[in-house]
């Protein structure tokens, strides 16, 4: 029996991608490094469907129809190079290698551009939905040539995640696409899950409202704009009980984050594309400053805080749900345009309402809201930025009041909310009409002749600053 897809690599990700294709009728070829995890996996789960036992990539790639495709599901970086590289000289011209981990994008337009010289399809696939989702249904975000998704899309389409019928797996764009695309997701996560944390620490801290409490507040946020799968996880969190000590569970977790590594990544290319991702970074950084123990130790007895006494509003806890909608609002917008900044610079043809609509189930950031941001991007009219969407600028117009009485009272307070108030920032930047940056001109100009532009006329100018103050015209810019 010739298998339709192979996976190699067996641990938690590719075992159960693996059961997911065999459930849905699929034959699969099984593959892993080390026999064990392959023995396993036929052990526990070899009565789900289709299975064929290998023990090297020789056998795996033997037991395939043609042409080939083959899922690698190994740790990302350095074994991903290895497994191609031992791969490639067993296939045929046509064959398709798909990478379904967390590759950075770069590395998968430099394999896809060796693979593509050697006649194979290189397919960077972003899968999002940890563990669980891969079994039951992913968001799937392949990025490849367009013919290399006719042979795998119709497969990726079928285990993926449904939102009401329609499957959460759509191409992406070429190459790195949709390692990219994926990429950002998990920016907006670490941004999803920082402003969930800091309008938890002003009910808390500001507020003095217990987690039990707040777990029945997150649950009636559930039910409204806010309406995710975050949301819904930080009600079952806040209300889960320590068994050991009968605290909260929250309080017993040490209270420094950890992280992977794709956040990073996300600000790390948004900084190289001139997207300004301020919230998504500031997510990031909180992150770090929690996972600096030893200062924060010191910090706590030495840093003087001269909080004010602030009378909260009758209203705080609705003040606080609007604060956290507006900041995710402004997250989800920086992320599209570092999307749009990444399209034009890379040569995708990123379709915006349909990574929305692949967000919709499956993965961690899924949400009622992206359902208004796929139709925000649907249409001939597209906005420049997400919150200029109208649906999008009446809802965040109606949360203003709110956001800025939540981050005045935050600083008042001591407590730090760096992404409702980078998100304020932000907002406020965006609708200015001068900004600063003209001073930020003129001081390049004196001390580096980095030349401006003028509001009256076009041109580059430059300033004689230290002779007779002449402006002069026609200037190289430096
Ligand atoms: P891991 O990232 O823990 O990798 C373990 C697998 O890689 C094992 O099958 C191991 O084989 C294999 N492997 C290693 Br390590 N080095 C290898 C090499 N040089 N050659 C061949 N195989 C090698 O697995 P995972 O947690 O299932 O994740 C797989 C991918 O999916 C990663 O890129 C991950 O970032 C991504 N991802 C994970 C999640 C999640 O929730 N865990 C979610 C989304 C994406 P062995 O058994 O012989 O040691």
């Amino acid at each position: 029996m010739s298998a339709q897809i192979g996976v190699t690599g067996l641990a938690v990700m590719g075992a159960n991608l693996a059961r997911n294709l065999a459930r849905n009728g699929y034959t699969v070829a099984l593959h892993n490094r080390s026999i064990e995890k392959t023995d396993a996996l036929l052990e526990e789960h070899g009565d789900e469907g289709d299975f064929v036992r290998t023990e090297t990539l020789q056998e795996l790639v033997d037991s395939l129809e043609k042409p080939r495709r083959i899922l690698i599901m190994v740790k990302a970086g350095a074994p991903v190079d290895s497994v191609i590289e031992q791969l490639t000289p067993l296939l045929d011209p046509g064959d398709i290698v798909i990478d379904g981990g967390n590759s950075h994008f770069e590395h998968t337009r430099r394999r896809e551009a060796t693979l593509a010289g050697q006649d194979l399809h290189f397919v960077g696939v972003g899968v999002s939905g940890g563990e669980e989702g891969a079994l039951l249904g992913p968001s799937i975000m392949p990025g490849g040539s367009r013919e290399s998704y006719d042979w795998v899309g119709p497969m990726l389409e079928k285990i993926s995640a449904k939102y009401h019928g329609e499957p959460c797996c759509r191409w992406i764009g070429t190459d790195g696409a949709g390692h990219f695309v994926k990429m950002v997701h998990n920016g907006i996560e670490y941004a999803d899950m920082q402003v969930i944390g800091e309008a938890f620490d002003l009910l808390r801290s500001g507020a003095g409202i217990e987690p039990q409490d707040q777990a029945r507040i997150f649950s009636d946020w559930n039910a409204g704009t806010l309406s995710s799968y975050l949301i819904e996880i930080t009600a079952e969190v806040l209300g889960h009980t320590d068994d050991r000590t009968g605290k909260p569970f929250v309080d017993v977790v040490v209270d420094s984050a950890g992280q992977k590594g794709t956040g990073r990544w996300t600000v790390v290319s948004a900084l190289e594309l001139g997207s300004p991702t301020s919230g998504i970074a500031e997510s990031v950084f909180a992150r770090a400053l929690s996972s600096q123990q030893d200062q924060r130790v010191l910090a706590q007895e030495s840093l003087a805080g001269h909080e004010a006494t602030v009378e909260l509003p009758e209203n705080f806890v609705e003040d606080v749900r609007l604060a956290l909608y507006a900041s995710k609002l402004v997250s989800y917008a920086q992320g599209i345009d570092m999307l749009t900044a990444a399209a034009a610079e890379y040569g995708w043809e990123l379709k915006l309402d349909e990574i929305a609509s692949l967000w919709r189930a499956g993965c961690i950031i899924r949400a009622e809201l992206l359902d208004d941001i796929m139709k925000a991007y649907a249409g001939k009219d597209r906005p420049a930025n997400l919150l200029l969407a109208p649906a999008f600028t009446e809802a965040i117009a109606g949360a203003v009041p709110a956001w800025r009485r939540v981050v005045s009272i935050a600083v008042q307070l001591g407590i730090p909310v760096p992404v409702f108030s980078a998100s304020l920032a932000y907002y406020d930047g965006l609708r200015r009409e001068r900004l600063p940056a003209a001073l930020t001109q003129g001081l390049r100009d004196l001390f580096g002749a980095h030349t401006y532009n003028r509001v009256d006329t076009e041109g580059t100018f430059h300033t004689m600053w230290g002779a007779d103050r002449s402006e002069v015209e026609g200037v190289d810019t430096h």
